[in-house]
């Protein structure tokens, strides 16, 4: 028998956070199939099916190998009658036409278009495209009504649909450091979300920010988005203020997804001059901070002028729930939501990214590192760079 060639030699646990998931995996073919499915079960308000399809495409990322025949999917989890049927056409095909028709679909297109938009989520989208709007462009051309947030989505689309490469990435880090640090000495700052599972791009910059003194950063982030903004740096923000309560917060709470963190959603202007420095390593990020001149009250296009808008998400985090806050916003989405299955249904706990819950003895269980939450949920430590579920 062939090295790896026979997937029954190999045991694929059931749930993505037993597994070490690499970035760069043999079955994109299929994945990528499997995926658009999955989003087009999302815009059809139908998560149960997304999860399901995403659940597949995950198992076939983990697979050490090229799937050649159907017969490499047998004793594999996950693969529902459904998700066989598409895998088993592109083998035999080259494509499946339900993907391929769904790909094409006037909804489908549209839904991608409008929920790209910084802003917009799949009820708005799925409302606009039910009154016959079909881009960003029709927005602007029938005058509807839109929320700051959206406003500025649509101004800067060219620039936001544009991935964030790596290098982009360590400049703003270097900016949020010096912002951070001017307004809040010793706090710690950490680029998170895919970057951090050691993606090239991405479709936004997540950062981590707490104080080795617990208290030190209640009321950081205006502080934070003050000095951004006096430096010009900023062309949107938003901020939620922490509203985590552990006592209404953890048990009596489903595990719920969405944080209560600090937070401030924003759009960067970023000198793309700072970036070629920063590449030639002779970044300084005086070089980062001066202002734009070319701004322009509508679009903006930045091959035309010396900047490109980039999104990025500051969180703040109390020392005590870093731990949890690490994990929680390292992702991979799909990873998150199987580690909080995992504790849910395997282990009577609830695993947020404030803290871990554990219902039969009825306590929070305390932890510094990523790597003691892993233990207390019975699991094999996965490294960020395995977590690309
Ligand atoms: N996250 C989550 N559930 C959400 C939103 C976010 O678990 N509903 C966590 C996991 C993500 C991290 O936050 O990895 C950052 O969210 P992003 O949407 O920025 O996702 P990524 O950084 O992983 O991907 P991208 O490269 O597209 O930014
Ligand atoms: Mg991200």
């Amino acid at each position: 028998p062939k090295p790896n060639g026979d997937p029954s030699a190999m045991q694929m646990k059931s749930y993505a956070c037993q597994r070490r998931t690499p970035l760069k995996h043999h079955n994109s073919f299929l994945t990528e199939a499997l995926e658009i499915l999955s989003q087009n079960a999302e815009y059809n308000d139908n998560e149960g099916r997304s999860v399901a399809f995403r659940r597949a495409a995950s198992v076939l990322k983990a697979l050490p190998h090229r799937v050649k025949t159907i017969e490499d999917l047998r004793c594999l989890p996950c693969l529902g009658d459904h998700s066989q049927r598409v895998i088993k056409e592109i083998l035999e095909d080259g494509s499946s036409r339900e993907v391929e028709s769904t790909r094409q679909s006037e909804q489908f297109q549209t839904m991608k278009a409008l929920t790209g938009i910084f802003g917009v989520g799949v009820r708005t989208a799925d409302r606009w495209f039910r009154e016959g709007l079909r881009s960003p462009d029709d927005l602007i051309r029938t005058g509807q009504q839109l929320n700051r947030a959206q406003q500025a989505g649509l101004q800067y689309y060219d620039d936001l649909q544009k991935p964030v490469t790596k290098a982009e990435a360590d400049v703003i880090s270097d900016i949020v450091e010096k912002a951070v640090h001017a307004v809040l000495p010793g706090a710690e700052i950490q680029l998170m979300g895919g970057f951090r599972r050691g993606k090239e791009v991405g479709h936004d910059v997540d950062f981590l920010i707490t104080h080795p003194e617990e208290g030190k950063e209640e009321g950081l982030m205006p502080k934070i988005t003050n000095w951004l903004e006096e430096q010009g740096l900023l062309l949107y923000q938003k901020t939620t203020r922490n509203s985590y309560l552990e006592k209404m917060d953890g048990p009596a709470r489903p595990p719920n997804n969405m944080d209560r963190f600090e937070r401030c959603f924003s759009i960067f202007k970023l000198q793309k001059s700072a970036v070629r420095c920063k590449s030639n390593s002779t970044a300084s990020v005086e070089d980062v901070s001066r202002g734009g001149e070319n701004e322009r009250p509508s679009e903006h296009h930045s091959e035309e002028s010396g900047w490109r808008a980039v999104r990025v998400d500051l969180v703040v985090s109390p020392y005590s729930q870093f731990a949890f806050a690490t994990l929680g916003w390292t992702g991979s989405k799909l990873f998150e939501r199987e580690l909080r299955r995992w504790a849910g249904q395997e282990k009577h706990m609830s695993l947020s990214s404030h803290a871990l819950y554990d219902s039969k003895q009825n306590l929070y269980l305390r932890a510094k590192t990523e790597e003691e939450i892993f233990a207390y949920l019975g699991l094999e430590f996965i490294p960020p760079s395995e977590r690309n579920a």
